[in-house]
């Protein structure tokens, strides 16, 4: 009967991602892992057109702030011929509605922590406000990935290891032992875009988290029976 149930839940949700993205996703797609991604960091850092580039293959010169949050969701196949399917949870930068995304957090089986790699103050506030923003609500076998965006506009390379290096052991600081990657990608070029969400794909089919659904999801542990009689 559970088995049944998962089943259908994999038939709706293959049916609700070829509705949300536009791909051609056939509704007879059967998903073995659904998982929840949420993707923060300053406002302008180009969360939403990471995103965008990731489902539809646009982006805009010109995108707007997001208000809130936008839900998007992605299908891969992994290596190992897993559909798993990613709900991808766009939050606002803005100052203004930071308190709004705080609830939208829990649950997150992949966190993106946006930066500009041309704006080092986004890289620093990644640091001095996400990672702690984020960090009481999350589980964790949460995976962490720190995104450097619009690298077709960075001048000096030599910046990035170092900014890397350093987001990197103040998240490990925060949370010892988490599953920590950094990228660096480019909305505007479609630079490394396709490869971030393939990798989480992947290590989430390897090591499916307890936030997710589907028949890779890990089991609640069975209730046992009390043997109390009263
Ligand atoms: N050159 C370049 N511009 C980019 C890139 N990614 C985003 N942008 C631009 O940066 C601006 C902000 O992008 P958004 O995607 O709206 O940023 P955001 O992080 O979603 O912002 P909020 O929704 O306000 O939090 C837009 O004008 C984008 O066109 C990139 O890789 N390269
Ligand atoms: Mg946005």
């Amino acid at each position: 009967m559970n088995f049944l149930k998962k089943r259908l839940f994999a038939f709706a949700g293959a049916f609700i991602c070829s509705v949300c993205t536009g791909f051609s996703v056939s509704s007879a797609l059967e998903l073995d892992l659904t998982c929840k991604v949420i993707v923060v960091g300053d406002a302008g850092t180009g969360k939403t057109s990471i995103i965008k580039k990731a489902t539809q293959g646009e982006f805009l010169l010109e995108e707007r702030p997001t208000i809130g949050v936008d839900i998007a969701s992605l299908t891969i196949k992994t290596s190992s011929e897993k559909n798993v399917k990613l709900q991808i949870w766009d939050t606002a930068g803005q100052e203004r509605f930071r308190s709004i995304s705080t609830s939208y957090i829990r649950g997150s089986a992949a966190t993106l922590f946006v930066f500009d790699c041309n704006n080092l103050d986004s890289a620093a506030n990644l640091q001095q406000y996400w990672f702690e923003h984020v960090r009481q609500h999350l589980d964790e076998d949460c995976i962490f990935v720190i995104v450097a965006n619009k690298f077709d506009l960075l001048q000096n390379y030599d910046v990035l290891t170092p900014v890397f290096e350093r987001l990197e052991g103040s998240l490990r600081d925060i949370k010892p032992g988490a599953k920590i990657k950094c990228f660096e990608v480019s909305a505007c070029f479609g630079l490394n875009i396709d490869a971030l969400f393939e990798d989480i794909a992947e290590a989430l089919v390897n090591s499916p988290p307890v936030y997710s659904f589907g028949v890779l999801a890990p089991r609640a542990p069975e209730k046992t029976q009390s043997k109390c009689s009263c």
